[in-house]
């Protein structure tokens, strides 16, 4: 599956002695903040997973979000010197797009593909940096029917018996460490894996939180041939087959908004521990959720406000990035107008220094902003310092002739801000 075009990031000339050499994030499993990546002195690559859309209806500002929060790392890791490694999947077959597909009386191909070109579209309007591997679940049916197989010969993955569509499904008493990540007691992880969809109660079970990992093929659904039966792969099997083929145990970041964690990275974990016996991420990175007239923004709701809407309103992308970026990437927040208003103004200061002769020194702001990203991606700090920089230098006349060209390399490659 194609992503979409790279933009160019200006590398910045400039060090920074100050600034932390490494990028700190909140990980959810350990509540705290932890470095995330690797060194720079040990010479490998970060290796990111994030989890992609399930293309039924177009991006909104909530996945927006969580991709650019993600933006931030592999562009705080990029500034250090590190390479990137970044993986990140296509629901491109499942439950809530074949119901779309077949309600709208359309193709479920054609839906998932005209809704994937939209993602990247907005995507690449916003200047995400995309990942090398974009992988759909169709593209991937044998990575993951192999992993179920896998599990079952060593007895963590069991077929239901008696059943008129027998599924395979996974025994979370097969990992030791269950609960790695969301550290949930049982009534809570009950109530999150019905919420997300799970089926606690259906007969043949060997545990409630048990998750799907095949489905066989029901009438007039897609299905792919395996030696499970034909059908296809369930979710959290799906990530854990195109994370471990693309980028092998042990990587650095999983990511993906905070409804994620728990079933879908707790199981995806758990389904790798099993399968490997190694690790599956060293740190898991949920970010928050966006919501619109008092309810998270998503496509089940129908509450959202889309990308490609804004676009077409005429709206300067780097103007809703920069709105995006106002809210630090853990927060739950919820979207306005006013936001965009506001962050359009400040552009336009930005911008209006750029065309100076000269500014204040740029290196302590450049320290600054590079401070506020390593220290847990904090894009509002960076913003608040820009901001402070550029009303002064409006306001003095400094003499860094290199100042106004460098605000905008810091923009571009640390924030995505292209002024
Ligand atoms: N395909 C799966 C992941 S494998 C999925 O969750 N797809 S999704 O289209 O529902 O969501 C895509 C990404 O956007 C996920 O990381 C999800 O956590 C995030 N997301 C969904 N709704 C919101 C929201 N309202 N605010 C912030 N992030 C959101
Ligand atoms: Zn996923």
């Amino acid at each position: 599956m194609r992503s979409w075009p790279a933009p160019q990031v200006p590398r910045i000339d400039i060090e920074s002695p100050g600034a932390p050499e490494v990028v700190q994030v909140h990980d959810t499993s350990t509540g705290r903040l932890e470095p995330a990546g690797p060194g720079v002195a040990e010479g490998v690559a970060a290796r990111l997973y994030v989890c992609g859309i399930t293309p039924y209806d177009a991006t909104h500002l909530g996945h927006a979000n969580t991709y650019l929060t993600f933006d931030l790392l592999n562009r705080a890791w990029r500034d250090l010197g590190l390479e990137v490694q970044y993986t990140q999947n296509n629901t491109d077959v499942d439950d809530p797009l074949l119901e779309r597909a077949t309600r709208d009386g359309i193709d479920w191909r054609d839906l998932a593909q005209d809704q994937t070109d939209l993602f990247r579209r907005d995507m690449e309007a916003l200047r995400v940096l995309p990942p090398q591997d974009y992988l759909g679940a169709t593209e991937t049916i044998d990575w993951a029917s192999r992993a179920i197989e896998k599990l079952a010969e060593k007895g963590a993955a069991y077929q239901l018996e008696g059943d008129e569509f027998p599924d395979w499904y996974f025994d979370v008493t097969s990992d030791s460490d269950f609960m790695r990540v969301s550290h949930l007691d049982e009534q809570q992880a009950m109530a999150k894996f019905t919420e997300m969809g799970g089926d606690p109660d259906r007969p043949g079970k060997r545990n409630r939180l048990d998750p799907l990992v095949w489905r066989q093929a029901r009438p007039g659904e897609p299905s792919w041939h395996s030696s499970l039966g034909d059908g296809r792969p369930g979710w959290h099997i799906e990530c854990t087959a195109i994370a471990l083929d693309t980028l092998g145990t042990d990587f650095h970041v999983q990511g993906g908004g905070s409804d994620l964690a728990f079933p879908h990275h707790e199981m995806s974990a758990a389904h790798a521990q099993v399968l490997t016996g190694e690790r599956f991420a060293q740190s898991y990175v949920h970010s928050g959720l966006v919501a619109l007239e008092g309810e998270k923004m998503s496509k089940s709701r129908g509450n959202l406000e889309l990308v490609s809407r804004l676009l077409q309103q005429g709206a300067d992308p780097m103007a809703i990035r920069l709105a995006m970026l106002g809210h630090h990437w853990r927060e739950d927040w919820e979207w306005d107008g006013d936001q965009l208003t506001a962050a359009t103004k400040r552009l336009g200061r930005w911008r209006q220094v750029t065309a100076e002769d000269a500014t204040l020194d740029v290196r302590p702001l450049l320290e600054t902003v590079r401070t506020a990203l390593r220290t847990d991606l904090d894009a509002p700090s960076a913003i608040a310092s820009i901001d402070a920089w550029v009303d002064a230098s409006l306001a003095v006349k400094g003499d860094d002739t290199e100042g106004p060209a460098v605000l905008g390399q810091i923009t571009d490659a640390l924030l995505g801000v292209e002024l």
